[in-house]
């Protein structure tokens, strides 16, 4: 059935309504990004850049970085944009946008995030690396589909458990990473943990300012919380709702992160700029050997 022009919006020159994208402009390797200014700080060690773009917090480079072709977008900040990029970049590649209809052979894109977060632990100090085994959602963005059967319930339940979360808030939900993309990125250098991603960056991630919070435990019982030898590593904005989008559409997708604040010892990183250009060149390498 053909998807009504309000529901799938192309602007006049054909690309997707916010990412401004042709289907031809996209490799079917994506790094994500939050911050636009990140996107040539990878770029820049690429051999060729093909395209560029942006439209608002969006901005999208595609290019080949030894022999490979790929994209590197920013998401900006938090779930809502994830819904908006991974829904386009998934229009784009599985729903034919001359007949409105999605395509009968989907193409699987591989996603690989670099972000940056803070770690809950003292062990994972700033400037070190995290990868995310699973991403645990406190965020509803995803509640809006269906995620039941995708979400490990065993895990959702336990974390629901531990922490008495408060409904009002919302369901948390629990998703993997992409088995095949942990282990390429799999090294000695990285962490691995659940990233739990937050719908805030203040309140939401138990940050008090001015304002006093739901919950002043929040961050403690995140990081006393283990399950199946798994514990909570980090906090950020994205990584849940990444892996929920591409699990549902059948994306593979990884998220890596740069920590740059340790909320356990109330640190933040000197040059924040030196371990995430540190992680780029790491999933880079990673990239132009395994993928
Ligand atoms: C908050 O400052 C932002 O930084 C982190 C969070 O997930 C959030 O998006 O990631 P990025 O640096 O990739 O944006």
């Amino acid at each position: 059935m053909e998807i009504k022009q309000s529901e799938l919006i192309l602007n006049p020159d054909g690309s997707i309504y916010h990412l401004n994208l042709r289907p031809e402009n996209i490799a079917s390797t994506i790094i994500f990004v939050g911050d636009p200014d990140r996107v040539e700080k990878i770029t820049q060690h690429f051999d060729t850049i093909e395209f560029t773009t942006q439209k608002r917090e969006f901005k999208t480079q595609t290019g080949i970085y030894k022999g490979k072709r790929l994209t590197v977008l920013s998401t900006g900040i938090g779930p809502d944009n994830i819904d908006i990029v991974l829904n386009e970049l998934d229009a784009l590649v599985n729903i034919d946008l001359e007949t409105r209809e999605p395509k009968a052979v989907l193409t699987p894109l591989n996603i690989i995030r670099i972000g940056t977060s803070g770690s809950l632990h003292a062990n994972i100090p700033v400037d070190s690396f995290v990868m995310s085994s699973y991403g645990l959602g406190m965020d509803n963005m995803l509640r809006s589909y269906i995620v039941n059967g995708l979400s490990d319930k065993a895990l959702q339940d336990a974390f629901i458990a531990h922490t008495g979360w408060d409904s009002h808030k919302g369901s948390p939900y629990a998703i993997q990473g992409s088995e095949i993309l942990m282990e390429i990125f799999d090294s000695e250098e990285i962490h691995k943990g659940i990233t739990a991603t937050a719908p805030g960056f203040y309140g939401p991630q138990g940050r008090i300012l001015r304002l006093d919070i739901q919950d002043r435990q929040l961050n403690h019982k995140l990081d006393s919380f283990s399950y199946n030898g798994n514990r909570i590593t980090n906090l950020e904005m994205e990584t849940a709702a990444i892996y929920g989008l591409s699990g549902l559409l059948g994306h593979n997708a990884i998220s890596l992160s740069a920590i740059i604040a340790n909320r356990e010892s109330g640190t933040f990183s000197n040059d924040p700029h030196v371990v995430v250009n540190k992680l780029i060149e790491f999933a880079l390498n990673k990239i132009s050997e395994s993928l």
